[in-house]
């Protein structure tokens, strides 16, 4: 099972990623919780140059290449042998970001993004996306509480404007796999839906 959290920034990932986990915990499963960029040590070094600023103004291919790299070591170090042995992976964001950012936000167009996803990923896709969805106008304004923005978070309205959209198409294109939660909601309620979507698609796995 190959679960991705996805929205855009201050929709509460990082919130949720826990509550997430011990609800797949409380199913049974061994959950292998992970994120990108990053979620190796070459990642994490990847994640770093992609976040910093002294790299503004960074070539909108180098980023969606580095998007990959890092995406390829994650894959054959961590996400494919935790699936091979049987666990669950929970993904802090995966490809839906790249089509999101380097495809909406940078408009890199979704045929040559299609191309790595291809090279890098073969046929690995995520079983179940949960897309947290808010206003930008809510989303930078729970993000703007942090103290330092880096290289995306200093990202203009409009730019968060169209990865919101790219995401709101892709649910719309995938209805089987995306599952779009209200995130504006209060927490607990916002929690109460997780918890149902994942009780739901437990069941539907346990019956295949
Ligand atoms: N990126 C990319 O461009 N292409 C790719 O392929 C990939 C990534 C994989 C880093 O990602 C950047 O990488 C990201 C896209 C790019 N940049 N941006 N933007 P990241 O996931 O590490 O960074 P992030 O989007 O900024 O996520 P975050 O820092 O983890 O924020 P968050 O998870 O969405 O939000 P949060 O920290 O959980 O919550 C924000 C605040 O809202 C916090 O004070 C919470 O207490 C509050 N909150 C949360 N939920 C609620 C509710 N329901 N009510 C009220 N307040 C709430």
């Amino acid at each position: 099972m190959f679960i991705t959290v996805e929205g855009i920034e201050g929709v509460g990932k990082s919130t949720n990623l826990a509550f997430i986990r011990s609800c797949l915990e409380a199913q049974g499963r061994e959950v292998v919780m992970t994120r990108e960029p990053g979620g190796t040590a070459l990642g994490e070094e990847i994640r770093e140059i992609l976040l910093a600023h002294r790299h503004d103004g960074m070539a909108a291919d180098a980023e969606l290449l580095l998007m990959f790299a890092a995406r390829a070591e994650h894959i054959s170090r961590v996400i494919t042998p935790a699936l091979k042995r049987g666990a669950a992976v929970l993904c802090d964001r995966f490809t839906d970001a790249t089509y999101a950012y380097q495809g909406g936000g940078r408009g890199i167009e979704a045929r040559r993004i299609a191309v790595l996803e291809d090279w890098v990923q073969g046929t690995l896709r995520p079983d179940l996306t949960l897309l947290l969805d808010v206003s930008v106008e809510t989303g930078l304004r729970r993000a703007g509480q942090r103290d330092v923005a880096d290289r995306f978070e200093k990202e203009q309205q409009a730019f968060f404007e169209r990865v919101r959209a790219c995401y709101l198409q892709r649910a719309a294109r995938e209805p089987g796999r995306f599952r779009i939660i209200d995130a504006a909601r209060p927490l607990a309620e916002v929690q109460a839906r997780i918890a149902g979507v994942l009780a739901q698609y437990g069941e539907r796995r346990c019956d295949e």
